[in-house]
């Protein structure tokens, strides 16, 4: 970890005034060549410290750049880490408000909520054990760098872009479907825009959320019954504007959408 305690509070501060002005930063490492992921997930801590300080809730997590059409689209090779609050947690069918984003994307995901606690050292058959329902989510990322340009550090500090999200559909318990079978189709104003299968994050949703819990144990936190976990976009992020109705359509699992105004 390259960055004192001093550097991370200030970057993380940073961030959380971009977010709150709505406006973008240029990408950490610009400042900072040396910032390495340990400070990435420091800066991310003070981050949700910040933001449970005013009031939010943890509700959850997210793993992101799960897929290879993701990694693709972002330019990175590896997955990331971050958490859910309250305050990002939408209704099936809201409507969001633009103003409060800079340039935001949608994302098509499926989310394990939990009903047991899961540990570090898990398999699929622990994530399922512990899941007590699937269900389809939409995501919102709105990345505080300019242009939707980062590199993995940088997006990381910035809790992996997260913004808004909502689940939604019909809550299945995960050995009722095929997990890695799953099609998808994110529409746009009721026209398909991108589709795959769930195996398209990581050949089983359920390994980025083993992936999650080995980041979480090697910070010394665990996830807890009750968390509501996104395993990533399983095709690319699409860019949204005024009057978009986007919706999820996910094979056994229902839809899930979401308007932006
Ligand atoms: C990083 C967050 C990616 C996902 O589901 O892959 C993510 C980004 O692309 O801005 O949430
Ligand atoms: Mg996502």
């Amino acid at each position: 970890m390259p960055l004192n305690s001093q550097q991370i509070e200030a970057l993380a501060a940073r961030i959380d005034a971009a977010q709150l002005a709505v406006s973008t930063l240029s990408k950490l490492t610009l400042e900072f060549p040396d910032l390495d992921m340990p400070d990435a997930y420091a800066i991310q801590d003070a981050l949700r410290a910040r933001y449970l300080a005013r009031g939010d809730r943890l509700v959850g997590y997210k793993c992101g750049l799960t897929s290879r059409a993701k990694m693709i689209q972002m330019g990175v090779d590896q997955p990331g880490y971050g958490f859910l609050t309250s305050r990002m947690w939408c209704p099936d069918g809201a409507v969001v408000a633009l103003e409060a984003l800079v340039h935001p994307r949608v994302e098509a995901e499926v989310a394990f909520v939990l009903g047991a606690p899961l540990a570090g050292d898990c398999s699929i058959a622990d994530v399922l054990n512990a899941t007590d329902y699937v269900v389809p989510a939409l995501e919102v990322i709105d990345s505080r760098y300019a242009a939707f340009k980062f590199d993995l550090p940088s997006v990381m500090a910035d809790n992996a872009s997260g913004a808004r999200f909502v689940i939604g559909g019909r809550p299945r318990p995960p050995r009722s479907v095929d997990l890695r079978t799953l099609g998808v189709v994110l529409e746009k104003n009721g026209a398909p825009v991108a589709l795959a299968a769930s195996a398209a994050v990581m050949n089983h949703p359920a390994n980025a959320i083993i992936a999650l819990a080995r980041h979480l144990a090697a910070r010394g936190a665990t996830l807890a019954a009750g968390d509501i976990v996104l395993s990533g976009g399983i095709t690319e992020a699409i860019p949204v504007a005024a009057g978009d109705f986007m919706r999820a359509r996910v094979q056994d699992l229902g839809d899930v959408s979401i308007r932006f105004e």
